[in-house]
C-alpha cells in the first residue's frame, strides 16, 4: 500500500532509453505557483561544483511566462525545461522533445488537486510520453497544512493512476523551500541516466 511505502520504496530503479538523438530534456510541469522555478534553482545549487550543503534562504521567483531552460550537471549535462503553469493549454506541444517528465503538485493546496489530477491523467495518456519515466513531486510539505501521501491516496487516487499508467512512475514529497526530499529528486535523475 502506498500509505505504507517508505521513501526508498517510492524510488524504484528506472533506466531510460533516451529519445533518439540522445537528448536529455526533462520537462517540468505543474500548476501555477506549485514551486517549479524554486525547485530548479535549488537543484542547480545542489548540482553545482561546490555541491552546496547549506541551501541558504530560498531565492525569490517570478511566475514563469513561457518556458525556462536550465542546465544541470547530474553526472552528465541534462536540461530541465520548466513550462509555466499558465502555459497549461499548450504543454503538449513540448512533449515530443523530452525524455522524462517531472510533474509537481502543491500538497498544501487542496483546491488545486482536482485540476492537477486532470492534467496528470492527460499527460500520462499522451502518445509521445508513453515510455517517459514520470516523477510526481508533492511539494510544500514544510507548510503545516500540507496533505500527506496517505491523504493524497484517497483524494488523488494516486495508486489507481500508477497502476493504470504505462510509464514508470515515482512519487516523492519535497519542500523546495527548506530542501527536504530534494536528494530523492537527484536520485531519480541519476536513475534515469545511462552510465
Ligand atoms: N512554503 C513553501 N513555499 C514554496 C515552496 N516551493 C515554492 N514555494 C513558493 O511558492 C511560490 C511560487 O513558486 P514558483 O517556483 O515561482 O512556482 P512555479 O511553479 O514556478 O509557478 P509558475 O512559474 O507561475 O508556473 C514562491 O513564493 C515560492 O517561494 C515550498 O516547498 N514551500
Ligand atoms: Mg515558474
Amino acid at each position: 500500500m502506498l500509505a505504507q511505502w517508505r521513501r526508498s520504496e517510492l524510488l524504484p530503479p528506472v533506466t531510460v532509453a533516451m529519445a533518439s538523438g540522445g537528448g536529455s530534456m526533462y520537462l517540468l510541469l505543474g500548476g501555477s505557483g506549485v514551486g517549479k522555478t524554486l525547485l530548479v534553482k535549488r537543484l542547480q545549487k545542489l548540482s553545482s561544483k561546490d555541491g552546496a550543503k547549506d541551501l541558504g534562504e530560498p531565492p525569490s521567483t517570478l511566475p514563469t511566462v513561457g518556458t525556462n531552460l536550465t542546465d544541470l550537471l547530474i553526472g552528465k549535462k541534462i536540461t530541465v525545461r520548466e513550462l509555466g503553469g499558465c502555459m497549461g493549454p499548450i504543454w503538449s506541444s513540448y512533449y515530443s522533445d523530452c525524455c522524462c517528465v517531472l510533474y509537481m503538485i502543491d500538497a498544501a493546496k487542496p483546491t488545486q488537486i482536482s485540476s492537477s489530477c486532470v492534467q496528470l491523467l492527460s499527460l500520462l495518456s499522451a502518445e509521445e510520453l508513453m515510455s517517459a519515466p514520470v516523477l510526481i513531486i508533492f511539494n510544500k510539505i514544510d507548510l503545516p497544512c500540507y496533505m500527506s501521501l496517505v491523504e493524497m491516496k484517497s483524494l488523488f487516487r494516486i495508486q489507481d493512476i500508477i497502476a493504470c499508467a504505462k510509464q514508470p512512475i515515482t512519487v516523492v514529497e519535497t519542500s523546495a523551500r527548506d530542501g527536504t526530499g530534494l536528494s530523492n529528486v537527484m536520485q531519480w535523475f541519476h536513475s534515469t541516466l545511462h552510465d
